[in-house]
């Protein structure tokens, strides 16, 4: 933490109206942050990630032509259909998946594994006490309310129609109106400003003119299917007309009950549903770029670490699935930039980051000493170029349905994902090379039925390769890892295979 003098002396500065000369040129150089973040977002959305995706996205393109990029960057998982809350947790606390405030518990310090009175060492709180000023916009519900809280201003509300006052352009008006106000006050202190947005979370109501763009339209009758449309983006080519096996909660709301899609996975209502999916996107783009140029105005974007991220990905038709309840890479992964001084324009990092680590790398980057509670890792020296990874092995967990759920671990280009869903008797493996399959595909996506649809006939490599005889000792070690990480991260459930 600063010195309390240091903090003190913009106010003293502004009593005594001495202001600004008397502000050390050290103090006037801390940079400010604006951290981003889109609520439920497939990384392979962006042509950054997925040179083939039609969705249209200069503003965001250009934050990764000048910045960096993250090809492994994941959040940890979740024991909650409700995806967005341990992964909030997660981002404002930087604590690991099992010692976050679990939804349904009393009161925070029920549990041994979670600190008390951790709200007073969550994102806002830290930076806060550091002298910078804090600013949230974002959506309501399915968060970390006592973080929330922490902002010195929070402007909250659940924005998903397709209207300037009722979607995104809310959000980007609110920081907006806080940079005017700034401006107007002649304020100087540092800032962080969390930028978040309720889309492209479904319900996703587009502009007019954005759903026209990507042949989309907000489709409402459930008992018919939504117009086709060459504009519309075309099928992901890991799409399944269902998942292959009962995966532990299939019945979630958002695999059977999103306006639009149902329990639909025809070419049809997926491919409108993307392109709602991408108007929203597209709008959240907008934003961004509205916000960015008013930063260039007043001379704050060069000092500006500026972070772009989502809370989880999505499905969206990949793999049979809807929702965020699951651990393949559309979902568990999420798109990471981060750009500002230091940092090579065009810069590429393999990995290996969580969520988590976001808030210490804040921390590092404007020299606040990170929270005694924080568990992150600071990717600092990744953004420098003076490290390839912070992380050798990667964890997830999705165990919001049945126990105990999905659990996946990665190392290098390896992943496993395995499956324990005891009421269906369901025990399944899925072991990837995620060079040679990065879209996972399965044995299904083989079928001819499958391949008509997509279009895309998959390689003899590009399947699960658990089963086969060559890769037992693979499979094998990353089932010890996984064990080594569920018992490091105190993950409460074993698997069927395991002691
Ligand atoms: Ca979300
Ligand atoms: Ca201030």
């Amino acid at each position: 933490m600063l010195p309390r003098t240091l903090i003190c002396v913009p106010i003293l500065c502004i009593l005594l109206g001495c202001y600004p000369q008397t502000v050390s040129a050290e103090e006037e150089k801390r940079p400010n942050i604006l951290f981003i973040i889109a609520d439920d977002q497939s990384p392979f959305d962006f042509r950054f990630y997925n040179p083939k995706s039609q969705l249209d996205t200069p503003v965001i393109d250009q934050l990764a032509a000048e910045g960096m990029v993250f090809d492994a960057a994941y959040h940890m998982g979740s024991w909650s259909g409700a995806v967005c809350t341990p992964s909030r947790h997660m981002v404002m606390s930087g604590r690991s998946v099992w010692h976050i405030p679990r939804k349904g518990k009393p009161r925070e310090a029920t549990s041994n594994l979670v600190p008390p009175r951790l709200a007073n060492n969550t994102m806002a709180a830290v930076f806060n006490r550091a002298g910078y000023d804090t600013m949230r916009t974002c959506k309501t519900g399915n968060s970390y309310a006592a973080a929330n809280k922490q902002f010195t201003v929070v402007r909250e509300a659940l924005k998903r129609g397709g209207t300037a006052e009722t979607g995104s352009a809310w959000h980007g008006q609110q920081v907006l109106d806080y940079l005017n106000e700034r401006e107007k006050a002649n304020d100087t202190d540092p800032f962080l400003i969390y930028f978040g947005f309720s889309h492209p979370h479904d319900t996703r109501d587009g502009t007019p003119e954005l759903l026209a763009k990507y042949g989309a339209t907000n489709h409402t009758d459930k008992n018919r299917l939504p117009p086709a449309n060459p504009q519309q983006p075309s099928l992901p080519h890991n799409w399944l007309p269902q998942h292959p096996f009962e995966n532990s909660h299939l019945k979630v709301r958002d695999e059977v009950n999103v306006s639009g899609v149902w329990q639909n996975r025809d070419e049809q209502t997926i491919r409108n549903e993307l392109g709602r999916d991408f108007a929203c996107s597209e709008n959240i783009d907008i934003q961004v770029g509205r916000v960015l140029k008013k930063l260039e105005t007043m001379g704050e974007l060069e000092n500006t670490y500026i972070f772009y991220t989502a809370d989880h990905g999505m499905a969206i038709g990949r793999h049979g699935l809807q929702g965020k309840q699951n651990l393949y890479e559309h979902t568990w992964r999420v798109p990471l930039i981060v750009k500002g001084p230091g940092i090579a324009p065009g810069s590429r990092a393999p990995g290996n980051v969580y969520l988590m680590d976001v808030l210490a790398t804040m921390c590092d980057l404007t020299g606040v000493q990170a929270p005694e509670t924080n568990e992150g890792l600071s990717f600092k020296p990744v953004l420098e170029g003076k490290q390839a990874t912070v992380r050798d092995v990667l964890y997830g967990v999705y165990c919001g349905g049945e126990k105990p759920g999905m659990r996946a671990v990665r190392q290098g280009d390896w992943k496993l994902i395995k499956y324990d869903v005891p009421s269906a008797g369901i025990h399944e493996t899925q072991l990837f090379n995620l060079a040679e399959n990065p879209l996972e595909f399965l044995p299904e996506h083989h079928e001819q039925d499958v391949i008509t649809v997509t279009g895309y006939s998959p390689k003899p490599n590009e399947t699960n390769l658990a089963d086969q005889p060559q890769y037992i000792d693979k499979r094998r070690e990353l089932e010890t890892l996984l064990q080594q990480e569920m018992n490091r991260l105190d993950d409460p459930y074993s698997l069927w295979d395991q002691d």
